[in-house]
């Protein structure tokens, strides 16, 4: 197929950038940190979302080279910043499946000096539908290096709960299909039991798609704080988060 070539050679080319999104901390309006989300910028389509590619990147096996370039160009811009903010970076399962991705998390944090309690990894529960003793061993070892596990889209995946007791993370993310329509009564109970959740677990909780001052509102008055959103930011190339960061630190 003309994108499964075009992907093929889209990592030489130079044509992947990230994004940055932050993650507010509500309560002190203070920005946390930043999450990278993957773009390509496609010679003749333009700006791809991932939702578009990072599936054929996956049936491919091509995810592990771009997985690679995504870790090492996060740590190289957040070891950049003028402040020690939260770098976040997505994993989809199937890097999870090679024997180097450890190495690979070595790698970019000896190559850009980045302190590794600032990088945050992404996971998804689709992670865990299988259970792997291997997945525990690279989360564990991505834990004894310092990055801190976050589990993404909360409540979307089709896995049991029991890797929350198997696997300690640090930050449940809960998704934007509940965040979306907070006058549902269901989406609310949905939320106030995933906040007493990650409380009961000692995890945080941080709610995904905040679009409106009142979805922040209602939000913070069920004891999430931390947030991400359009209403805070939308993801924004590289070159715009040195003004940011000036304008909210
Ligand atoms: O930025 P956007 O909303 O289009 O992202 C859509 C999806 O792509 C999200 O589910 C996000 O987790 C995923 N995604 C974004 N960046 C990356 C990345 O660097 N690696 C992987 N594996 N997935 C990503
Ligand atoms: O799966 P993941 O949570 O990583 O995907 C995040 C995706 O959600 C990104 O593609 C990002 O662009 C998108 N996103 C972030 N904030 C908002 C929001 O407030 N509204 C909507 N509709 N999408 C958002
Ligand atoms: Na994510
Ligand atoms: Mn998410």
């Amino acid at each position: 197929r003309e994108m499964e070539r075009d992907l093929r050679t889209a990592l030489e080319n130079n044509e992947f950038e990230l994004f940055y999104q932050p993650f507010v901390d509500a309560g002190q309006s203070a920005v946390s940190g930043f999450e990278a989300l993957l773009r390509w910028r496609h010679p003749e389509k333009g700006l791809v979302p991932p939702g578009l590619f990072v599936p054929l990147a996956e049936q491919t096996g091509l995810i592990e080279a771009i997985g690679v370039w995504c870790l090492e160009t996060a740590c190289l811009e957040a070891a950049s910043w003028s402040s020690d903010m939260t770098i976040s970076v997505n994993m989809s399962p199937v890097q999870f499946k090679s024997t180097r991705l450890v190495a690979d998390v070595d790698r970019a944090l000896s190559m850009s000096g980045l302190d590794p309690r600032r990088l945050q990894i992404e996971v998804t529960e689709s992670l865990f539908i299988d259970e792997s003793e291997n997945i525990l061993s690279i989360l564990q070892d991505f834990r004894k290096r310092g990055l801190t596990i976050s589990m993404d889209d909360f409540g979307t995946g089709y896995s049991s709960l029991g890797y929350l007791s198997r696997f300690p993370f640090d930050k449940i993310k809960i998704d934007q299909s509940f965040v979306r329509d907070l006058s549902r009564p269901e989406n609310i109970a949905i939320v106030r039991s995933v906040i007493g959740l990650s409380r009961a677990l000692d995890m945080k909780v941080l709610a995904e798609g905040i679009e409106t001052r009142e979805q922040m509102d209602i939000l913070i008055r069920e004891g999430c704080l931390e947030m991400q959103g359009y209403y805070f930011a939308r993801p924004l190339p590289a070159s715009e988060l040195p003004r940011m960061i000036a304008d909210i630190t």
